[in-house]
This record gives C-alpha cells, sequence and structure tokens, in this order.
C-alpha cells in the first residue's frame, strides 16, 4: 500500500506523498502553539520571493529554516505552481531526476497512450520509484495560480535539501518539470526569526472533506490549513482557490485537478486559480493568502476533488 500511495502520490515526475510514518522525526517538529492559528497580528513574517515562468523558477536557491513565505508570481502564460519536497538526508536533485522523474515519465507516457488505466499506472508507479522516494516528504508550497496573479503560502521548515518543482502540463501533454520548472532549494540551519501570520479563518483537510471554519470575506485573507491525514493511496491532501465565472463547468475544473487525466492538469485550465498550498504531512499547519473579489469561488483538491473535497462558496 505504501508503495501504492507513493506512486499515486505524485503527481508526475517528481513528488510524493507525505507519509506520516515515514517522515524523519525532525519534519514534525513545528509545535502546537507554533502551528495554532495566531491570536494577533503577526507582522514579522519572512518573506522570499520567486518568479514563475513559461517553463523555470527564478529566485533563492537557499533560505533559513523556520516560518518561511514563498510568495510567486506568474509571470507565464500557464498556471503554475510550487510543489516542495524534502529530500531524505543525503539525496540531491539529480538524484530525483534519476531514480523519480523516469518512473513517472513512464506511467504518464502508459497513461497518455491508453496502454494503462490509472490503477495499472500507479502499479507502474510502485515497482519503478526508488525506496528512499518513501521517506521523502511534500512540505506544501503555492498553489495553483493563474498567469499575471501571486500566489503565497507559509510553511514551517526544516533544514534540508528541497526540491521546488511544477507539474502543471503544456498543452501538448508535458510536465513543466520536464521543461525545466524544478529547482534545488537548501534550507539552512540559520533561523528565518519569521512567525506564522495572522489567520482570518481555518480550513481542516480530512480525507474527502474541506472542512472551512470561518466565512470567507472579500479582500486579502490568511487562511489556516490544517492536514489533518492523508489518503492511504493516491495524493495527499492540498486545497486550491478556484474563481467560477458563469459558464465554468465545475465538474470539468474537478477532472482537470487529477495528472492522471489525459486532459489533466493540462493547460489551458478550465478555469483561472488563485492560490492555495500543496500538500504538508499530517499534523501540520500551513497559510496561504488570496485576494478574493465578489462572485464565485470553489476550494478544491488535487487529491479527492473527484471524492468531494470540492466546495463552493460565494464572496459577497
Ligand atoms: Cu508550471
Amino acid at each position: 500500500m505504501i508503495e501504492l500511495r507513493r506512486a499515486l502520490s505524485i503527481a508526475v515526475l517528481m513528488s510524493f506523498p507525505a507519509l506520516a510514518a515515514c517522515q524523519p522525526a525532525d519534519q514534525a517538529e513545528a509545535s502546537a502553539d507554533e502551528t495554532a492559528v495566531a491570536e494577533t497580528p503577526a507582522p514579522d513574517a519572512y518573506v522570499v520571493d520567486y518568479v514563475a515562468r513559461d517553463y523555470a523558477f527564478v529566485g533563492p536557491t537557499e533560505i533559513p529554516s523556520g516560518w518561511v513565505t514563498m510568495r510567486m508570481a506568474n509571470e507565464g502564460l500557464e498556471h503554475h505552481f510550487i510543489f516542495l519536497t524534502l529530500l531524505p538526508e543525503g539525496k540531491t536533485i539529480e538524484d530525483y531526476a534519476a531514480d523519480v522523474g523516469p518512473a513517472f515519465g513512464g506511467a504518464w507516457e502508459a497513461l497518455q497512450t491508453g496502454a494503462v488505466d490509472k490503477a495499472g499506472a500507479g502499479a507502474m508507479l510502485g515497482q519503478a520509484l526508488p525506496e528512499w522516494y518513501a521517506s521523502a516528504a511534500a512540505m506544501g508550497g503555492p498553489g495553483l495560480v493563474a498567469p499575471g496573479k501571486t500566489a503565497q503560502a507559509t510553511m514551517h521548515l526544516v533544514p534540508g535539501n528541497y526540491v521546488m518543482e511544477c507539474y502543471v502540463k503544456t498543452a501538448d501533454g508535458v510536465f513543466h518539470v520536464m521543461l525545466g520548472m524544478a529547482m534545488p532549494l537548501t534550507v539552512t540551519g540559520e533561523k528565518s526569526g519569521g512567525v506564522p501570520p495572522r489567520a482570518d479563518y481555518a480550513i481542516t483537510l480530512y480525507n474527502s472533506m474541506i472542512d472551512v471554519d470561518g466565512t470567507p470575506r472579500a479582500g486579502r485573507q490568511t487562511i489556516a490549513v490544517n492536514f489533518d491525514d492523508h489518503p492511504a493511496a493516491g495524493l495527499g491532501n492540498d486545497v486550491h482557490v478556484v474563481r467560477l465565472e458563469e459558464g465554468t463547468n465545475l465538474d470539468e475544473v474537478v477532472q482537470w485537478m487529477d495528472w492522471m487525466n489525459v486532459d489533466g492538469l493540462r493547460a489551458p485550465s478550465p478555469a483561472a486559480f488563485v492560490g492555495g498550498v500543496h500538500e504538508m504531512p499530517a499534523g501540520q499547519t500551513a497559510f496561504f493568502t488570496v485576494d478574493l473579489q465578489p462572485g464565485r469561488y470553489a476550494w478544491i483538491a488535487e487529491s479527492g476533488a473527484e471524492l468531494g473535497m470540492v466546495e463552493e462558496f460565494t464572496i459577497e
């Protein structure tokens, strides 16, 4: 099951699931009071800026540890995100590209040609992924964001070697990570000194449910995201915000969220996303900031949109 979960979990060439049981002990170090929703404004965020282009990230490859806010401006013509992975000690982005990339590339190729179904692709991945992949951990990162917009997410990061990647696909079905959207990130032992932001309300991600505790309002909002648990197989839980225009077919958006669908995560997106945050280990809390205007939106998970992890809401 672990193999299958690992296999399905990533999205692609290079990601992987956060199995709580496989986390190095220090990854769970964020204490309860650090991760609670702060009661008072916390102006001392440590912010690091990235630019996403078609198809590359531009920004620092070394940052301090602790609470860090990643702000990513999408200057490309396609949707992008940062999916952050903490590698096991001793592993580098070269290992990731050599051992993990081909496993996903092979599974995607087989899916795309119709040679296997999703279960078959999961089995292929389970066999092809290296053993060390089970001890890598998804560590958040700014979620899906449309061209011209900026996504912002805050995570508590421990020192180590990370990979930043984007596995949205081009119109031709090529993962952005294969075109250059993969960058190494070293998180050093130096402390960022950053504190978690004050959250306007909280979301808890359960398997097959997005629980929103609070009322989304117009304007700039910071949302705390509690990762309660992750599915035993498949992708780990995450959440993204999509704006629904008149004529947007939410079911089409749900199908688009699944990278294993031939048209899944493939440009162009059926609607414009405004941010979110990727999977983190169960028990941790991350934050993301969005600017919401009057209209219809939905919270939607890559991991379980088809299972009901999608929730429409309206901003008055
Ligand atoms: Cu991308």
